[in-house]
């Protein structure tokens, strides 16, 4: 574990469960000396911008991670397997690489920390396929728990976070229709990472990958790697942050960034996943959830007790449906200059006509 850290930016809670950070990106704080220390001090005071330095702690009742002692056998355990999901020595598989399968795992305690951050070490993998693979997985903060349903293995209509890994692209299959409705700016390439808030009546639009209610995501090569892929989302100051690092580099990579997200605390973390007439293994090597202790200011704590969280939802969510409204725009504008070209058209021809009548009248007039 060790020798591993030191090679890893995610194992900064290896010993003391503490680290620096700053400038929107984790440090790992190691045990290289006093010098390194006063460095990194050093640093994070020159870059203090906005983000203020911040200390974050490893919770351990929300964090599942190897042995995984417990889990799926004893109560006592702090998580719960749910369908098809099984714990080995390596992983909690939450599907095989088989057919219609579904599996989750579920924090059994609800989490009221006001900002945190959550590592994923997860692998998706198949065998003998060439993009014949399906259908991703989850992650959730969300009121409900241990439901199953059709979103990922979770249940439709949830409340709260999801954040998908989506590995099969049911409504970018048909190319026809992707180049119909999207220009190459806003076509996805799969598998892709989105986010998504329900507040209880939203609907997952598993047709269409979720586009419709999607906050942001990005493209994510993260099937059959050699190395070790992580997702990490972040919660702060009602800032939703997902950043993943799959390139085996052991640096975050930036795939959405939103703030005015508003989640309410005492939400469950989960990790659910499915599988249809396409499969993969999907496994959750580690859920890792750090607490991140933010300073507030007595205003700014007054200020979010009166305004306190109670159905999730985020701020100025048309800006972020602009670019389905540009492509909607972009047909119409299609529409309106095919039907300006044809009148134009039309009314250059009649002009045409009349001069040539009045130019032929007048040379027969000359003629006589
Ligand atoms: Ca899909």
């Amino acid at each position: 574990m060790a020798a591993a850290c030191r090679s890893s930016s995610h194992c900064g809670e290896s010993n003391s469960a503490f680290r620096f950070i700053s400038r929107g990106k984790t440090m790992p704080f190691k045990s290289h000396g006093t010098l390194a220390l006063l460095l990194l001090l050093t640093l994070s005071l020159c870059f203090a911008d906005d983000d203020h330095e911040m200390e974050e702690f490893l919770k351990r009742e929300y964090s599942l991670s190897k042995p995984y002692q417990g889990v799926g056998s004893a109560s006592s355990s702090h998580w719960e397997l749910m369908g098809d999901a099984m714990v080995t020595t390596e992983q909690v598989r939450l599907t095989p690489d088989m057919q219609s399968r579904q599996g989750a795992v579920w924090s059994r305690m609800p989490c009221h920390l006001k900002d945190w951050e959550m590592q994923v070490h997860f692998k998706i993998h198949g065998k003998g396929k060439k993009n014949l693979n399906g259908d991703g997985l989850a992650i959730w903060y969300t009121k409900e728990r241990m439901q199953k349903g059709p979103v990922f293995g979770n249940m439709d209509n949830f409340t709260g976070l999801g954040v998908f890994v989506d590995t099969y692209p049911n409504e970018e299959k048909q190319l026809a229709a992707q180049k119909k409705r999207y220009t190459p700016r806003t076509q996805r390439i799969f598998p892709f990472v989105l986010a998504m808030v329900g507040n209880g009546s939203i609907s997952y639009d598993h047709e269409r990958d979720g586009r419709p209610t999607e906050l942001g995501g990005c493209n994510a090569m993260v099937r059959n790697l050699k190395h070790d892929t992580f997702l990490f989302i972040r919660y702060i100051r009602r800032r939703l942050t997902v950043m993943i690092d799959i390139d085996g580099q052991h640096e975050w990579r930036d795939c959405l960034d939103i703030p005015g997200v508003r989640l309410p605390e005492g939400f469950y973390f989960g990790a659910t996943s499915i599988t249809g007439d396409l499969s993969d293994n999907h496994d959750i090597i580690s859920l890792k959830l750090y607490q991140l202790t933010v300073l507030r200011s007595k205003k700014e704590e007054e200020e979010e007790e009166e305004d306190k969280i109670t159905i999730p939802s985020v701020d100025n969510i048309h800006l972020l449906r602009l670019d389905q409204v540009e492509e909607k725009m972009s047909g119409l504008a299609i529409f309106f200059t095919v039907l300006f070209s044809m009148l134009g058209c039309i009314f250059l021809i009649v002009i045409g006509l009349v001069v040539y009548s009045h130019w032929n009248e007048n040379r027969r007039k000359r003629f006589y």
